[in-house]
């Protein structure tokens, strides 16, 4: 299994920091249909005018001025709180049942942080990748000359390019671009650190070929198509292979490639674009769940271990757990995106 470095990587990180992790909150999160009146409305990052794409940068911008509160030994900032959460858990939120409803939570809990502690009144913006992606030409580079990489209204580009060492590259992922520091936009060095594990440039590493595969609006498509959430959450995720595509590889690694920080399992919200990859395949989610309300607001499935396929799986009244970001919430809570413990639309 080519990915398993992802995962390794993942419980060598848990290992080293889980000492210092949060305790969560003793709080659960329970739904209460008062508490969502007006959802935030998600939109498409080239629906918002420029001057809201501004608001929402400004918002990231003064999260990573605000002091940590997670408890997490490396997180100096709010943003880095939640890229800290995130890798504490790596290990046992992928190739598992729960997989895009802790996300779907992880993202919303950052959108409420932007709007409560940040000032932001719009929702949490998506990408959607499937409308830049050109898998009729593998070698395009359009892709990254849609609106998200522009260097004054967007998130900036690549990084410069750095051969990776064997050793960097376990997965031997072909056709890397960039590697090096991003140079444009707002998170530039001079302006933005991943100081989470330990400090660093945002990186960005191009791959054009994965993200013109990974992306390809058929396989939204056949996602889309699942007739259960088992097989819709299997779906998204896929296999662990780069032979074969997966939406969710197209952002981490169309982006990250082998030396980006979007492209590491465990870190990799260190870049902002993380939350706008996540909420467009959380958007994908709740897509399939309009097709048939009753149903998919009333059950999961999956494996509660990694790849456990035939091992127990997660039921409607399994937790998800923030740490110190918010409290525990039921997998039953977090289908309905306006049920009070979520709220926001698309
Ligand atoms: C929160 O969820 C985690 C993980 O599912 C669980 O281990 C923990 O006991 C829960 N905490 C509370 C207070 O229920
Ligand atoms: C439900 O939410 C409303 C509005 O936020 C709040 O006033 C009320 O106390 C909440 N009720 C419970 C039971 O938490
Ligand atoms: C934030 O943390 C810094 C460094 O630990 C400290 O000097 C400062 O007082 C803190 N600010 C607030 C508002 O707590
Ligand atoms: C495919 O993309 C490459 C790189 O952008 C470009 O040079 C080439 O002309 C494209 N090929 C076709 C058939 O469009
Ligand atoms: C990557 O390439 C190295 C050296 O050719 C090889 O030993 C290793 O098994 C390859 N790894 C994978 C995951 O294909
Ligand atoms: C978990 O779900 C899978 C797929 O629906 C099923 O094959 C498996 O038997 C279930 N596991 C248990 C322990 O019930
Ligand atoms: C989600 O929960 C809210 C609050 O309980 C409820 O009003 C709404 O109908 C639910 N959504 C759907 C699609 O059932
Ligand atoms: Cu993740």
């Amino acid at each position: 299994m080519r990915f398993s470095r992802i995962l390794e990587l993942g419980c060598i990180l848990a290992g080293l920091f889980s000492g210092a992790a949060a305790r969560p909150q003793d709080e659960l999160v329970t739904e209460n249909s008062s508490a969502c009146k007006n959802p935030p409305k998600r939109v498409e990052w080239r629906q918002l005018s420029t001057t809201q794409r501004k608001q929402y940068l400004d918002a990231v911008l003064c999260l990573t001025k605000k002091n940590a509160t997670s408890g997490i030994t490396g997180a100096v900032n709010r943003f880095d709180d939640h890229q800290a959460v995130h890798s504490s858990q790596t290990p046992s939120i992928h190739w598992v049942g729960h997989f895009i409803l802790w996300h779907r939570y992880f993202v919303a809990t950052y959108e409420k942080a932007l709007r409560t502690e940040c000032g932001y009144t719009g929702g949490q913006p998506y990408w959607d990748w499937s409308l830049d992606a050109q898998p009729a030409n593998l070698s395009s580079t359009k892709a990254y000359s849609t609106a998200i990489f522009d260097p004054t209204t967007g998130f900036g580009g690549n990084g410069d390019y750095m051969q990776p060492s064997v050793e960097q590259n376990p997965l031997n992922i072909t056709g890397n671009t960039g590697g090096g520091c991003v140079k444009t936009g707002p998170f530039i060095p001079s302006a933005f650190t991943v100081n989470y594990p330990t400090p660093d440039c945002l990186r960005r590493d191009f791959i054009p070929w994965i993200i013109n595969s990974f992306a390809d609006p058929k396989l939204v498509a056949n996602v889309l198509a699942q007739k259960d959430y088992t097989s819709f959450a299997r779906a998204i995720e896929n296999v662990p292979s780069f032979d074969q595509p997966n939406i969710h590889g197209s952002g981490h690694f169309g982006i990250g490639g082998v030396l980006g920080t979007i492209g590491s399992a465990a870190e990799s919200p260190g870049d902002p674009l993380f939350y706008l990859h996540h909420a467009n395949l959380d958007r994908i989610l709740w897509t399939w769940q309009q097709k048939d309300l009753q149903t998919r607001l009333n059950q999961v499935g999956g494996p509660i271990t990694p790849f456990d396929y035939s091992g127990k799986n997660v039921t409607l009244d399994f937790q998800i757990n923030m740490g110190r970001l918010a409290g525990n919430a039921t997998l039953k809570n977090l289908l309905n995106t306006t049920g009070g413990t979520l709220c926001y639309t698309y």
